[in-house]
């Protein structure tokens, strides 16, 4: 098992799943990210509008009041993230330090984002989520969903090329947790491997979702053994980069996991 980067996540959100308004404020936010660099963490993940269902949109003057403070004060700290699907939050984003466009709409959410993307030479990452996330838990349904998500990513990839992206520079995501249901989300973790296929960095974020309270009952603040083990998995399947909140814990467990599987 190469071991994969931590990708820390610094939601500065009031309604995030797991951990909205913890960190709103530009100085917790910030402290929270430099604890997450301690932990292990090498790249964050900014992010100022919750991708949660149901979650209500979040203007862009709003989403970069949030943000803008936090990757400035985090710059030269870390590899930085920004997680938006707006093409003005991640342009400020990059101007203040983030190398890192992390949309969840795999640029499909703004029609400017490829194309700013493009221009600035930056690592983008393309998730799979079928809709968007007010409408993404409809009864999702997949012929077989490994196939689809590979076909999705390797369709957004193209697009990605076409609108001048370096494909050097593209990392790939799953979608865990977005439009599927727990079986969904099982096979796409226990078949990770098919997805190395694509050549590209996979990144994986399981943590503290609601497919881990789906096997065993345990509610958001509750799923840390959860989120470990299938972040191992993804892991031993090949991720290259775990989104988790949990850097601390994720770290010594991938320590274990190599060190045993030598
Ligand atoms: N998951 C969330 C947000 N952004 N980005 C990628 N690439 N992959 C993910 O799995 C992913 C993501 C949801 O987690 P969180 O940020 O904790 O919650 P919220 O969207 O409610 O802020």
């Amino acid at each position: 098992m190469a071991p994969p980067q931590l990708m820390g996540v610094v939601n500065v959100t009031p309604d995030s799943f797991s951990d909205g308004g913890e960190y709103l404020d530009a100085d917790a936010a910030i402290r929270h990210g430099l604890e997450l660099v301690e932990d292990g963490a090498e790249i964050l993940d900014v992010g100022g509008e919750s991708t949660r269902p149901g979650a209500e949109e979040v203007s862009a003057e709003e989403e970069l009041k949030r943000v803008r403070p936090v990757v400035a004060g985090l710059a030269g700290k870390a590899t930085l993230s920004i997680d938006t699907s707006k093409a003005t939050v991640a342009e400020a984003a990059i101007e203040a330090g983030a190398s890192i466009v992390n949309d969840v709409t795999a640029l499909r959410g703004d029609p400017e984002m490829a194309s700013l993307c493009a221009e600035r030479g930056v690592t983008v990452v393309l998730m799979h989520m079928p809709g968007n996330p007010r409408t993404m838990q409809d009864d999702p349904r997949y012929g077989d969903v490994v196939d689809e998500v590979k076909a999705f990513l390797v369709e957004r990839t193209t697009a990605a090329v076409v609108a001048g992206i370096d494909e050097q520079r593209i990392w790939l995501d799953p979608g865990i947790g977005f439009g599927k249901t727990l079986e969904h989300n099982l096979a796409l973790l226990r078949r990770l491997g098919e997805l190395r296929e694509l050549g590209r960095p996979l990144v994986v974020g399981a943590s503290r979702k609601s497919f881990i309270g789906k096997v065993d009952g345990s509610a958001v603040g509750e799923r840390l053994g959860g989120t470990i083990a299938s972040s191992v998995i993804a892991a031993v399947e090949g991720a290259d980069v775990l989104r988790v909140h949990d850097v601390a814990e994720m770290a010594q467990a991938l320590r274990v996991s190599a060190a045993v599987l030598g």
